[in-house]
């Protein structure tokens, strides 16, 4: 069951001033050029937004809106490194990130509890930069983008495989993907003011209006949408190495570290919902002479015994009498494509809906 969540932090430079500020906080805060020197405005923060000031407008104006404005001028290194700090909390999830922007990214979560790992996100998110992070989830990309947009900031929006079209349904025209402030005008122009109004039109209206792009508008409309999540950081190995502070010979004391490690790369196996076959112990000699040893497990695995037990053999047969080593290091690589992973089935489905029902959809949509 393929499951993609949008992340999209809330006010994201505006946040981070607030943030790095505690005088900021809970204030209106304009973030961008001066108005003397025709600046604009990359992004405002929640307080300043009733004053209806927004991203790109002209500072002057953005004053003018909202007067007790207080204007920061932007960091962009610090919010490159803020943004970094959340892409690797994503990448915690999934190895299957594909970053928008500084401040957004699609995860490919398919084959997990999508309202689990979306709350998840939220919290760690939360928790490890002081960010708030809006989330969309469903079954395709552009939905899921749509779906975190509705309840910002701090919003998630579950909608379920299947409740697509209800949920895309009131939504204006203008919000479908590949529909521009002009089509759209046109679009209202022929009495199609929602998503649901452009659905129920038949294909030949869709060829006639959009010709070359009509099978994709009309499916997008329909909910429908296969588009993957690209990455170009595929996890091709998973290890954990250590270096020691004074050489080590002891053959217990170098099992209890072979131990640890493989426990270690086995935990982060699990948290990244990878299995591997090929186990790799990676060793550097008192000399510095560095090298590795590799074998096979009889199936991917991420359990810490056989890849610990896997890994002791490959170790012990390089320990030789006065050898002693400066570091150790464990790695597991050849996964499983995951197909395996993608086929549990969801037990947790029923709950899901449940709860949906009572908090997660919008209030604009109808439930089925
Ligand atoms: N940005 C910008 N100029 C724009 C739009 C955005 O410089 N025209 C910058 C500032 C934003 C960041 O990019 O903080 C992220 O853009 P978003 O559109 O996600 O806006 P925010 O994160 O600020 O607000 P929201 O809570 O609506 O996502
Ligand atoms: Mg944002």
């Amino acid at each position: 069951m393929a499951h993609i969540i949008h992340a999209d932090l809330d006010a994201f430079y505006a946040t981070v001033e607030q943030l790095d500020n505690p005088e900021l906080r809970g204030k209106p805060v304009l973030v961008g050029g001066r108005p003397e020197s025709r600046g604009v405005v990359a992004t405002a923060s929640y307080e300043a937004r009733p004053f209806g000031v927004h991203s790109a407008m002209p500072m002057r104006t953005a004053v003018r809106l909202c007067p007790q404005g207080i204007i920061v001028r932007p960091r962009f290194n610090r919010y490159r490194e803020m943004s970094r700090l959340v892409m690797d909390v994503f990448r915690d999830f999934t190895e299957i990130v594909e970053p928008l922007s500084l401040d957004e990214a699609y995860l490919d979560i398919s084959g997990r509890w999508p309202l689990g790992v979306a709350l998840e996100l939220k919290r760690r998110v939360k928790e490890e930069t002081g960010l708030t992070v809006s989330v969309g989830v469903s079954a395709s990309k552009y939905v899921s983008k749509i779906a975190s947009d509705l309840q910002k900031p701090d919003g998630l929006v579950v909608v379920p495989s299947g409740d697509e079209t209800g949920f895309l349904a009131p939504l204006a025209v203008g919000k479908l993907w590949g529909i521009g402030p002009k089509t759209a005008e046109r679009l209202n122009a022929e009495g199609v003011e929602t998503i649901g109004d452009l659905a129920s039109k038949p294909t030949d209206w869709f060829a006639r209006v959009f010709g070359q792009r009509a099978e994709s508008v009309r499916l997008r409309a329909a909910g429908q949408d296969n588009e993957p999540v690209h990455t170009e950081r595929v996890t091709k190995s998973v290890s954990s190495e250590t270096t020691f502070p004074d050489d080590i010979g002891d053959t217990e004391e170098l099992h209890r570290v072979l131990d640890e490690l493989a426990s270690g790369v086995s935990g982060s196996l699990e948290g990244k919902g990878l299995q591997g076959r090929t186990v790799t112990v990676k060793m550097r000699l008192a000399d510095f002479t560095t090298f590795s040893r590799q074998s096979t497990l009889p199936r991917p695995s991420n359990d810490v015994d056989p890849i610990r037990e896997l890994a002791w053999r490959l170790l012990s047969a390089e320990l030789t009498a006065g050898r002693t080593f400066r570091l150790l290091g464990v790695g597991v690589s050849n996964f499983s494509d995951g197909e395996e992973e993608r086929q549990l089935p969801l037990t947790l489905e029923g709950d899901f809906s449940a709860v949906r029902r009572e908090w997660w959809l919008p209030e604009t949509t109808p439930l089925p």
